[in-house]
C-alpha cells in the first residue's frame, strides 16, 4: 500500500497534504480537509509504516483558528495615530507600494543605501516564498542595504562547533539514540521544544528498553517528567562548573579516554592543567562544583564516572542555556567532555555542541533562491561566516541583539549606519530580543519602517505601514524539518489568499516593478521554482527526482540506512578525512581565539562568570534569576492570540514556594516582576518544579505597556538585557530581577 496522494476527494471534502513553516522545533506533515474552499479539520501523517509516523504538535493542529483568526491583517494599512498606538488605516495596494517605492527612493538619494535596514527573523522557514531572501535580492537590486549579524538561537553553539569542529551538523539522526547506554539531556527539553518531530518518540523508546535518562535543567522539565531516571537541579549559568569537575573526576580516576585524545583532538594537556588547577591554583574538585552549581559533589562525581564508563554514551546539551553571556564556553565544554570519553563519531554516542543538526534536510533548505551575492554596502568589508572569523565581526553590520541599540545610537554610537528606513520581515523583535522598552523607545523615533506581517503584533504597531502577509495555507512552497529530519515537505496551497493578503515573494515582486528594478527575478510557477531550486543543489537533485510525486505525496522520507553519526568519516580515517579546523583535528585548545587575546573569551573552555549571574554583584539587588525558555502552546510570539493553546498553558511565572514565601506571595497571585530595564505582571505559579532563587516565564507574551509603563502583556523581554556573548550568543538568559506581589500601583 502506497501513501494515499494529495487532493483525495472524499464524499463532499477533499484532503490536500500539506506543512506550515513556523520556525518550530519540528515540522508536520499535515492533512488538510477542505470543504467549499474553506479548511473544516486538519489531521497528521498517515504513514503506513506506523513506527516512523511523525505526530503533528498541539500548534498545527490549532491551525484552523490561526488561518481564519479574526485579528488576521487583510488589507495593507497606514499608521493613523502617533507610533506605538496601534492606528491605522486601510490603504490599496497601489498606495503603500508607491509611498515605499517613493520613501526608499528619498532615502538612498538623501543618505545612500546603507541607511536602509533590513531586520530579518525565522518567521517563514520555507524556500520559496521567504521573505528574507526576497527582500535581500530586492536591497541588493536597489544598491544594497545594512543588516544585522549571529543567529539569535545558537551563535553561541555555532561559535563553539566552529572553533572545535568546524561543521554545524554536530547530531545523529534520532533512532541512533537507542544506541547509547546512557542519555544525559543538559538543558533540552525536546517534550516542550520538539528538536526534530522524530525526537520525542525514539527517547520514550530508548527509555522504554531501559536507557538510563538524566535531565541537568533548573526546572524540572516536561521532558523530565516523562523520560528521566534522575533530575539533577543546577543554578542557571554555571553547568561548566559541573562540566569541569567531571573533566576533573575522570582526570584523577584516570577514566578519560587518552588513545581517542591523542588521535583526534589537540589542547587536552592545556585543559587538563586548568581543570587540575595547575593553571591558576585552584582545583576544579567536585566540591568546588558544588559550591557554585549547588549539585552535590557526589551527584557530579557519580556522573562522571557514569559517562566516562557507559559506552557509548550521549551527552545532549542544547543551544537554550548557551543563550547567555557566556554561552560558548557551556556548549564548548560540553563537547571537550565528549571527546574525553571518546563518544564523537560513534553510534550511540554524541559530539555535543547544541546544534544537534544533520544535514539531510538543511541541505534541501539551502536551495533557497540565492540572492545575487553582493551587497554593495558591505563589498570589501570583512564578513563574518565566509572566513569563519572567529571574531564574529561584521564590519558593516550589527549583532542581532543590538538591532534598536543601533537604531537608536546610529553612527555616533559607534555603529557602521544610521537607520532612516526599516523593513521588518519575518519577525516580531520588539517582542523577541532583548529589552523591549528600548525597543518600542527606537521604534518610536525610527523615521519610517515597513513591516510584513500576519498580525498588529506589538513590533508592527510601530510601522508607517503594514503589508498583510498570506498563511502557508494560503501559498504553494516547500520546505525542510528542523534539525533531525531525514525528509522534505511540500506546502500545497489549501485555501485562496484571505482579504488582499499576499506572499512577501509577490511583495517584492511587486515593489519590484515599482522601483523600476528590471533585473529582478520573478518567480511566478511554483513548479518551475521548485525544479530551479532542485538543479541548484547536487543533494537535492538527487532526492527529488519526480517534482509531481513530491506535491502529491506532500512528504519526501529519505531511507539514510543506518542512522546518521556526526564525524563518523573524520574518527574512522582522521588521515584522509581530517576535521577542517588549522590543526586537521578537534580543538580543545583554539590558537585562533587565543590570538584574540581576550581574557573573556579564552581559548580554552572554562567556567567563567560574567554579568547578572548568580554570583553578579548586582545579585544583591535582583537577586533572582530568570529563565525564559520557548513556549510549548506556542512559536515564540506567533499562534499567541489562539485560544485553544491559551488553555494548552497560561501564562505564569514558575516560583519556588522558598522565593515565594517570604514575599507573601500565593499561588494565582498577581506578581511584579522588575528590574531596571522595565516591569512586567504575571500570575504567580507556586511549583518545585524550579529551583529556588529562579523563576522561569516562557518567551513570546505580547508586549502591552500601561500607561505607567508597566508591561501587562507578561512580555519576558521586557525585563531582559540586549547584550552579548564574547562569541556572539544573544544574552537572553542571563537576567536578574526581582518580584513582589502587585498592588495595582508601580
Ligand atoms: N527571552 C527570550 N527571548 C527569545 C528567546 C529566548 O529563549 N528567550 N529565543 C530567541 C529565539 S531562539 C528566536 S529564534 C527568536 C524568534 O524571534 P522572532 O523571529 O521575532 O519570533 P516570532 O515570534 O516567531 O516572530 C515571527 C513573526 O513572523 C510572522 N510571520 C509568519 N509567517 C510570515 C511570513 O510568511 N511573512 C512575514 N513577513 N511574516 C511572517 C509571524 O506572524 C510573527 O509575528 O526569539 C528569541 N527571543
Ligand atoms: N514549542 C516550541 N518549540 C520550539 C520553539 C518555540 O517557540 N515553541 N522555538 C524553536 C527555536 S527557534 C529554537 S532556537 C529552539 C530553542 O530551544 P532550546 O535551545 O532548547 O531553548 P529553550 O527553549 O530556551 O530551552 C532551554 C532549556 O534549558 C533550560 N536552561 C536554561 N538555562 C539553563 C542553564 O543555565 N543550565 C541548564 N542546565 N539548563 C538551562 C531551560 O529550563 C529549558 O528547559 O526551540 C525550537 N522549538
Ligand atoms: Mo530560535
Amino acid at each position: 500500500m502506497g501513501t494515499p496522494e494529495n487532493n483525495t476527494v472524499k464524499k463532499d471534502y477533499k484532503i490536500v497534504r500539506t506543512a506550515t513553516a513556523f520556525d518550530c522545533g519540528g515540522r508536520c506533515p499535515l492533512r488538510f480537509h477542505v470543504k467549499e474552499g474553506k479548511v473544516i479539520r486538519i489531521e497528521g501523517d498517515d504513514f503506513e509504516d506506523k513506527d516512523n509516523q511523525l505526530r503533528s504538535c498541539l500548534r498545527c493542529r490549532a491551525l484552523r483558528q490561526y488561518i481564519y483568526h479574526p485579528d488576521r491583517l487583510k488589507f495593507p494599512l497606514k499608521r493613523d495615530g502617533p507610533k506605538g498606538s496601534g492606528k491605522f488605516k486601510r490603504i490599496s495596494w497601489d498606495e503603500a507600494l508607491s509611498e515605499i517605492a517613493g520613501k526608499l527612493k528619498e532615502v538612498k538619494e538623501k543618505y545612500g543605501n546603507s541607511s536602509i535596514f533590513l531586520a530579518m527573523g525565522g518567521g517563514y522557514q520555507a524556500a520559496l516564498h521567504d521573505g528574507m531572501f526576497a527582500m535581500i535580492r530586492l536591497f541588493t537590486h536597489f544598491g544594497g542595504f545594512s543588516t544585522h549579524y549571529g543567529n539569535v538561537s545558537s551563535e553561541g553553539a555555532v561559535y563553539a562547533t566552529q572553533t572545535q569542529y568546524t561543521s554545524p551538523f554536530v547530531g545523529h539522526s534520532r533512532p541512533d539514540l537507542k544506541n547509547s547506554k546512557l542519555i544525559i539531556m543538559w538543558g533540552w527539553d525536546p517534550a516542550r521544544m520538539i528538536s526534530g518531530s522524530d525526537t520525542i518518540y525514539n527517547l520514550i523508546q530508548a527509555k522504554e528498553m531501559g536507557i538510563r535518562i538524566v535531565c541537568i535543567d533548573p526546572r524540572y522539565t516536561d521532558s523530565a517528567v516523562v523520560l528521566a531516571d534522575q533530575w539533577i537541579p543546577i543554578i542557571p549559568g554555571t553547568d561548566t562548573a559541573m562540566m569541569v569537575a567531571m573533566a576533573y573526576v575522570m582526570i584523577k580516576e584516570n577514566l578519560y579516554d587518552q588513545a581517542f585524545l591523542d588521535k583526534y583532538t589537540i589542547g587536552f594537556n592545556k585543559f587538563a592543567e586548568y581543570v587540575i588547577g595547575k593553571e591558576d591554583g585552584i582545583p576544579k574538585t567536585p566540591e568546588w562544583a558544588e559550591e557554585i552549581t549547588s549539585v552535590p559533589a557526589e551527584t557530579i562525581r557519580d556522573l562522571a564516572r557514569e559517562y566516562a564508563t557507559a559506552k557509548p554514551a550521549a551527552l545532549m546539551d542544547c543551544q537554550g542555556p548557551a543563550r547567555s553571556a557566556t554561552g560558548e564556553l557551556y556548549n564548548r565544554c560540553a563537547m571537550t567532555l565528549t571527546a574525553m570519553t571518546g563518544n564523537v563519531g560513534r553510534h550511540g554516542g554524541s559530539a555535543a555542541g547544541g546544534l544537534m543538526g544533520i544535514p539531510y534536510g538543511h541541505m534541501f533548505f539551502a536551495s533557497r533562491i540565492p540572492p545575487p551575492y553582493r551587497n554593495p554596502v558591505e563589498t570589501g568589508l570583512k564578513s563574518v561566516r565566509g572566513s569563519l572569523d572567529l571574531q564574529l565581526r561584521f564590519q558593516a553590520r550589527c549583532h542581532i541583539n543590538k538591532i534598536f541599540d543601533a537604531i537608536l545610537k546610529g553612527k555616533e554610537g559607534g555603529y557602521p549606519f544610521d537607520v532612516k528606513f526599516a523593513w521588518f520581515v519575518n519577525n516580531n523583535f520588539l517582542n523577541q530580543l532583548g529589552n523591549a522598552n528600548k525597543a518600542a523607545e527606537a521604534l518610536k523615533k525610527l523615521d519610517y519602517m515597513v513591516c510584513a506581517e500576519l498580525w498588529l503584533t506589538p513590533t508592527a504597531r510601530y510601522a508607517d505601514i503594514i503589508l498583510p502577509v498570506a498563511s502557508t495555507a494560503e501559498k504553494t512552497d516547500f520546505t525542510r524539518p528542523w534539525p533531525s529530519g531525514p525528509y522534505f515537505l511540500a506546502i500545497n496551497q489549501v485555501i485562496e489568499p484571505l482579504g488582499e493578503c499576499k506572499s512577501d515573494l509577490r511583495i517584492a515582486e511587486e515593489l519590484a516593478d515599482k522601483l523600476g528594478l528590471e533585473e529582478f527575478e520573478k518567480y511566478q510557477d511554483e513548479e518551475k521554482a521548485l525544479k530551479f531550486l532542485i538543479k541548484l543543489r547536487e543533494d537535492s537533485r538527487k532526492n527529488i527526482r519526480n517534482t509531481k510525486e513530491f506535491w502529491e505525496k506532500g512528504i519526501h522520507r529519505l531511507d539514510i540506512g543506518e542512522p546518521y553519526v556526526a564525524f563518523k568519516e573524520q574518527i574512522e580515517d582522521i588521515e584522509n578525512k581530517p576535521f577542517a579546523t588549522p590543526s586537521g583535528k578537534i580543538e580543545i585548545f583554539s590558537q585562533r581565539i587565543a590570538d584574540l587575546n581576550d581574557p573573556e573569551n579564552p581559548p580554552i573552555p572554562k567556567y567563567l562568570e560574567r554579568w547578572e549571574g548568580r554570583y553578579d554583584p548586582l545579585s544583591k539587588k535582583y537577586p533572582i534569576q530568570l529563565l525564559s525558555p520557548h513556549p510549548k502552546n506556542r512559536v515564540h510570539s506567533e499562534l499567541f492570540l489562539i485560544d485553544w493553546l491559551r488553555e494548552v498553558d497560561p501564562h505564569v511565572a514558575w516560583i519556588n514556594p522558598v522565593d515565594a514565601e517570604p514575599r507573601r506571595i500565593r499561588d494565582g497571585d498577581e506578581i511584579l516582576v522588575f528590574n531596571d530595564r522595565g516591569k512586567i505582571t504575571i500570575k504567580a505559579w507556586l511549583t518545585e518544579r524550579i529551583i529556588p532563587g529562579v523563576i522561569s516565564i516562557f518567551e513570546g507574551a505580547w508586549y502591552d505597556p500601561d500607561e505607567n509603563g508597566i508591561d501587562r502583556g507578561g512580555c519576558v523581554n521586557t525585563l531582559t538585557k540586549d547584550a552579548y556573548s564574547p562569541g556572539g550568543a544573544s544574552a537572553l538568559k542571563s537576567c536578574l530581577v526581582d518580584i513582589k506581589k502587585f498592588n495595582g500601583g508601580a
